[in-house]
């Protein structure tokens, strides 16, 4: 089924890049950016091993949680909440310095963190429902996008994998997708383990179908919005301890934990 952003200009994903300036060209004209490199070596491997094994541990443990967006009774794909709580190595990534600039290109400063939260697909794993991340936002939707995601490339992001699959200007469209649209035309975001994707909220996406024997894609989303909406983890309750006690000024912001205006307590930052 064609679908109606085929009608714009936006054909396809933007090439890789590793300038920030165009990659947030990339992200006001095409919805999405790919910048690749972002973690190499020893890194990405920590990233990687941290997941895998927090990924374990909820199934050794029965503690896998699906969400409503999710893939229902679907064995194969695992969902890993609130890694932030998991390993400090995704407060890394959380203010890491470039997707910290593209994230406020987007959404401005000061923002908060929403979630952030790993899909791993699995072999034979299915495709998650079609949808704009911003959709909890009543319609009609302010002028600029409310929020933004990073996606952290683990593995390698390929199309027989289950890639994140998006519909090239679907932000153009400034609306969720209805559901007579669940089955319009998407392409996959393939990237290199290492890399990351940046889409703006009114992009619309879904996990891919894993249609390899043997391969497992893992991707972390990182998910900001303005300072408005509500977090869709609520860090008050779920964070790690030891995470408010070490972060850094930024990180307390973006948890919402340093703030001005809305979130005080007795008329002042909790922080
Ligand atoms: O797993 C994916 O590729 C997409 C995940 C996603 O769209 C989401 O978590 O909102």
């Amino acid at each position: 089924m064609a679908s109606a952003a085929a009608q714009t200009p936006h054909r396809g994903l933007p090439p890789l890049t590793r300038d920030p300036a165009q990659a947030a060209r990339d992200i006001r004209e095409y919805g999405i950016c790919l910048v690749d490199g972002v973690l190499t070596g020893d890194t990405l491997k920590r990233a990687r091993d941290a997941l895998y094994r927090a990924a374990e541990e909820d199934r050794a443990r029965n503690r896998e949680r699906k969400f409503s967006l999710d893939y229902g009774h679907d064995e194969s794909n695992q969902r890993v909440w609130n890694v932030l709580s998991r390993d400090p190595v995704f407060e890394d990534l959380v203010t890491h310095p470039l997707a910290m600039e593209l994230v406020r290109s987007v959404v401005g400063w000061p923002c908060l963190l929403g979630n952030i939260s790993a899909n791993i697909t699995g072999p034979g794993g299915g495709e998650m429902v079609l949808h704009a991340d911003q959709i909890f936002v009543p319609e009609p939707w302010p002028a600029e996008p409310q929020g933004v995601n990073v996606v952290w490339c683990l593995d390698d992001f390929t199309e027989a994998n289950g890639a994140t699959r998006f519909v090239p200007g679907s932000h153009t469209l400034h609306r969720p997708p209805r559901p007579d649209e669940a089955e319009v035309e998407t392409i996959p975001i393939e990237a290199p383990a290492g890399a990351i994707a940046v889409f703006e909220s009114r992009v619309w996406h879904k996990t891919g179908f894993n249609r390899t024997a043997d391969e497992r894609r893992a991707g972390v989303f990182a998910w900001y919005t303005k300072p408005i909406y509500r977090q869709q983890e609520n860090w008050f309750l779920s964070l790690q301890p030891s995470v408010r006690q070490f972060a850094s000024e930024e990180l307390l912001v973006l948890l919402g934990y340093k703030t001005e205006g809305l979130g005080l307590v007795n008329g002042a930052s909790p922080a």
